[in-house]
């Protein structure tokens, strides 16, 4: 009986493997967080995981960012090969689920730059979550080069691609 205690409990376990931090079940933890060099220098993107250990829903509803005027979130849309991107207004995080925001897919996309950003500093974040609140993230600015290695050097739980 005591092994149907908790039937999350393995999910829990492998996000501990991935951060450190303790956490309360309802809460979503957000990890791996990096922002692209930007190359033109208005805008650039932000990536990170988020994990949901709760046997709730939530959403990534706001974002804000001393680096930014303003931050969305954005899609990536694939026409035949030419890729563009637009605003969606939240990003679902599935109980139980860990969603990667990633080039080519989902971003957080930091809008008119308010300062100079090169690889190796680091830009706060404020993300906001429909139930579990704000919680305040750093993420190390990356060369272009280096942001495929980055985004996904987290011994991928998820090996395939979506
Ligand atoms: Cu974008």
């Amino acid at each position: 009986m005591h092994a149907q205690l908790a039937p999350h409990l393995c999910g829990l376990l492998l996000i501990a493997a991935c951060d450190s931090r303790p956490t309360r079940d309802s809460e979503v933890i957000v990890s791996a967080a990096v922002v692209a060099e930007p190359v033109l220098g208005e805008r650039a993107a932000m990536y990170f995981l988020v994990s949901n250990p709760g046997a709730l829903d939530d959403s990534l509803i706001q974002i804000s960012s001393p680096a930014a005027e303003r931050a969305e979130i954005h899609r990536t849309l694939d026409h035949g090969g030419m890729m563009t991107m637009e605003p969606v207004g939240s990003l679902l995080i599935p109980a139980g689920a860990t969603v990667r925001l990633a080039p080519g897919g989902h971003h957080v996309m930091l809008q008119n730059l308010t300062r100079t950003l090169a690889a190796g500093d680091t830009v706060t974040a404020n993300l906001r979550f429909q139930r579990t609140g704000e919680v305040f993230i750093q993420a190390r600015v990356v060369a272009y080069t280096q942001l495929e290695e980055a985004t996904g050097r987290q011994e991928s739980h998820d090996p395939g691609r979506h």
